[in-house]
């Protein structure tokens, strides 16, 4: 009598073995993922400790915060989420460089691990810590993460060969810490989910080929900010929350966790729009949002789920970055949606 044989639980390992069989990533960008991945776990179980960890409450020490390159105090997880994927990817020898939301400029893993590992052939982008002013009030933060391919011929690479449209993206995710965590990965053929299993410590495929809903009644922006916003953005949102009496024919919901990884986990999983658009205060830096480690990413999963992504103007992924830290105003989810809002820059754009 043949034994019930227990069916083990479809591993990311096995997908991404599965994936490189199929000839959609090399040996060493399947490396690169499990090494993330497995960082995100890491970072996982510090953000799950809560106050018994010591980890709560921003970096520095007492009357001197530390403050990162986008001008904001930085949480002790940011750190301790930074320091983690930097350690975990020093020494593979799959990695060129590495940057972070965190640091001023990109670093070579040369200067990361000096005992002459080898240099690989890709670019790790991270925010590792996103929605961190969530933390001490137990709401969902997340890791985001990004993959180019380094130029040929760079073995030291410097900022600007980091400067790379979203469309060369290989690889993009986020791995969201929230009631359980849940891995989204994107390598450029659909958009999967893999959630945590804390018995066995691994990521286990839940849902292969995430689909946005084309039409949406749902909507996430700081509604805070509304007198600061410019004509295109006052009169699309003043028609969603005219609703069924306006000219969109039908109400809105809106949620705002202020949580970018959280609200676009949301619109991945049921449909939706998410925007944060130039207002009068983050106009002179492009945007709140950045580009390389919030934006670009976040598109990719949400263009690859069959969703839309825009600045407003343009597809996010064509935008050419001009800086590391560049900003941008964002507008990202379901395909109908989306061309709507910037149906209305195109119809209330003062700029155009
Ligand atoms: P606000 C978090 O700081 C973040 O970068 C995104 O995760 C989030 O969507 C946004 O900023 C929240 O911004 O102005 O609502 O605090």
């Amino acid at each position: 009598m043949t034994p019930n044989r227990p069916t083990s639980p479809y591993s990311l390992t096995r997908f991404l073995i599965e994936e490189e069989r199929a000839g959609h990533i090399r040996p060493d960008l399947r490396l690169l993922i499990e090494v993330v991945t497995r960082a995100c776990k890491r970072i996982s179980i510090e953000v799950g400790k809560g106050a018994l960890g010591g980890v709560l409450g921003d970096a520095g020490t007492p009357g001197q915060a530390s403050i990162n390159v986008q001008g904001e105090a930085q949480k002790k997880l940011d750190v301790i989420a930074n320091d983690v994927l930097m350690e975990a990817n020093a020494w593979g020898g799959h990695l060129a460089g590495l940057a972070s939301e965190e640091m001023d400029h990109s670093v070579p893993i040369q200067d990361l691990s000096p005992d002459g590992s080898p240099a690989g052939n890709y670019l790790l982008l991270f925010d590792p810590l996103d929605g961190s002013s969530n933390i001490d009030v137990n709401i969902s933060v997340g890791t985001i993460f990004s993959v180019l391919r380094c130029p040929e011929g760079v073995t030291k690479p410097a900022d600007e060969h980091y400067l790379q449209p979203g469309t060369e993206q290989l690889v993009a995710g986020y791995c969201t810490y929230g009631p359980n965590t849940t891995l989204v990965l994107t390598i450029g053929h659909g958009t999967h989910a893999f959630t945590l299993d804390r018995e066995i410590g691994s990521f286990t495929l839940t849902t292969r080929g995430m689909r946005i809903p084309e039409e949406t009644q749902e909507f996430a922006v700081n509604m805070s900010n509304q007198r600061h916003w410019q004509p295109p953005m006052q009169a699309y949102v003043a028609d969603l929350l005219a609703g069924k009496t306006g000219p969109r024919g039908k109400d809105f919901n809106m949620r705002w966790v202020a949580s970018m990884v959280a609200d676009v986990h949301r619109l991945l999983t049921r449909g939706g729009i998410f925007s944060y658009p130039l207002d009068a205060k983050c106009a002179a830096k492009g945007g709140k949002l950045r580009l390389m480690y919030e934006a670009n990413p976040m598109a990719m999963l949400v263009e690859q789920a069959g969703g839309a992504a825009s600045t407003g103007r343009q597809r996010m992924l064509e935008v050419t970055p001009t800086g590391l830290h560049q900003r941008v105003p964002v507008f990202l989810g379901s395909r109908n949606e989306v061309e709507a809002a910037v149906r209305y820059h195109r119809e209330h754009d003062v700029e155009a």
